[in-house]
């Protein structure tokens, strides 16, 4: 089975000090550097916010970031203003290897409509073609790992699943926001529980 590796989000702004940081976040760029040259296709995914995308706060009057509102008839978390196209927020980790990446996929793009998931906008209304770009390369198993566990990683796992790819999550490969306490262990629960398989690095590089 033809297997790639694929690095969710792995921004500066979702590393301690960034606009969204994650806790730890930080800790996910050495296994993302030690897994890649283990794989024949690493793809990286982007969050590539126009500057004033509605999921954030600042566009809402009133609203404070974390809190929630509708966004076209879909539950939306606003969020501080973060990776804006181009800002240095948004570029990969500086650590983060980035000569092992083959492809990127930038979502997010359009103001109207969040994106969590790598693949589809959050109301499932466009493609960004990464499952094209995967079947192109006959890809059937994904190895994920990147930020944040419980937003787009999940996000990420669950469509990958429906779209038929078969998907093993590196555990110490994510970190969480977890705005609710044991919003991260939930998550990865329900990645299982949709059909992930999780492994630590060690076992995902005995394995390939
Ligand atoms: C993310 C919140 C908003 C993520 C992106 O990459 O997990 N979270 N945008
Ligand atoms: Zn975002």
């Amino acid at each position: 089975m033809r297997t790639a590796l694929l690095l969710v989000d792995i921004q500066n702004d979702f590393l301690p000090g960034g606009a969204l940081a994650v806790a730890d976040g930080d800790a996910v760029v050495p296994v993302a550097n030690r897994l890649m040259p283990y794989f024949e296709h690493v793809v990286a995914s982007q969050d590539w916010h126009p500057p004033r995308h509605l999921s954030f706060a600042d566009e809402h009057a009133g609203f404070e970031p974390f809190q929630v509102t509708e966004l076209d008839g879909l539950e939306q978390i606003l969020w501080p203003v973060h990776c804006v196209q181009g800002a240095p927020g948004a570029g990969f980790a500086s650590a983060l290897d980035v000569a092992g990446i083959d492809h990127v996929v930038r979502k997010g793009t359009d103001a109207r409509i969040d994106s969590y998931s790598a693949f589809f906008d959050n109301g499932h209304r466009q493609a960004t073609g990464l499952a094209d770009h995967l079947r192109g390369h006959e890809i059937e198993h994904l190895v994920v790992l990147g930020l944040a566990a419980d937003v787009c990683v999940k996000f990420t796992v669950i469509d990958a699943l429906d779209q038929g790819f078969a998907v093993t999550l590196v555990r110490d490969g994510t970190r969480g926001v977890d705005m609710q306490r044991g919003d991260t262990q939930a998550a990865i629960d329900a990645m299982q529980a949709a059909g992930a398989q999780v492994a630590d690095s060690e076992e995902v590089i005995v394995r390939v």
